[in-house]
């Protein structure tokens, strides 16, 4: 099942320029930062801010590190802005895939992919999503995380 939105993936030009924006104009704060070199990203997330009720939701900022990379594609056709959204799973993500792939939308990965905090990751065409690139993102239990 999708049990959340997990993030929200925007596309940028500075990262660090972008990040100071968000804890600047929102006071969001940056709680994890990583080079994913096999998506092609520096790539920062930011936990919006926690009113108490339980809901965890955060803002992933994009930096491309190679010009053949899908956010430096994404930034030379669009500019900077939303690029992706990517909702949570409670269980497996490949089963949850292969579900989706059942109603005739494409999944881009054969196996799940690495994400960002050692979580595992997949995208559905945004074509398919009615113009939305999804990702769809299995959180890392606590001991298996990898960086
Ligand atoms: N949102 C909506 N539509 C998008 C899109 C996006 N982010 N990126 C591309 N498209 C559209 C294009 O505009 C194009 O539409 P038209 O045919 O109408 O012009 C169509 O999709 C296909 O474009 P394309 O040039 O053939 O495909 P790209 O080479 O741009 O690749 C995609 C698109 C989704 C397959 C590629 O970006 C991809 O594999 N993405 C998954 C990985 C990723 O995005 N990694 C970065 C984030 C990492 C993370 O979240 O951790
Ligand atoms: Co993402």
């Amino acid at each position: 099942m999708l049990t959340r939105i997990d993030h929200i993936g925007i596309a940028c030009h500075d990262l660090d320029a972008t990040v100071e924006f968000y804890r600047r104009t929102y006071g969001f704060t940056e709680v994890h930062i990583e080079v994913n070199e096999e998506q092609g990203v520096r790539e920062a997330m930011l936990k919006v801010n926690d009113a108490g009720d339980g809901g965890t939701t955060s803002i992933q900022l994009l930096e491309p590190i190679r010009d053949d990379s899908p956010i430096a594609k994404f930034l030379a056709r669009s500019g900077e802005g939303v690029h992706h959204i990517a909702f949570g799973t409670d269980g497996d993500v490949q089963e949850e895939a292969d579900g989706i792939a059942g109603q005739g939308v494409r999944v881009l990965y054969d196996s799940p992919r690495r994400g960002s905090m050692g979580s595992r990751i997949t995208f559905l065409h945004p074509k398919d999503c009615h113009g939305v690139l999804t990702e769809l993102v299995q959180a890392a239990e606590a001991g298996e995380r990898v960086s």
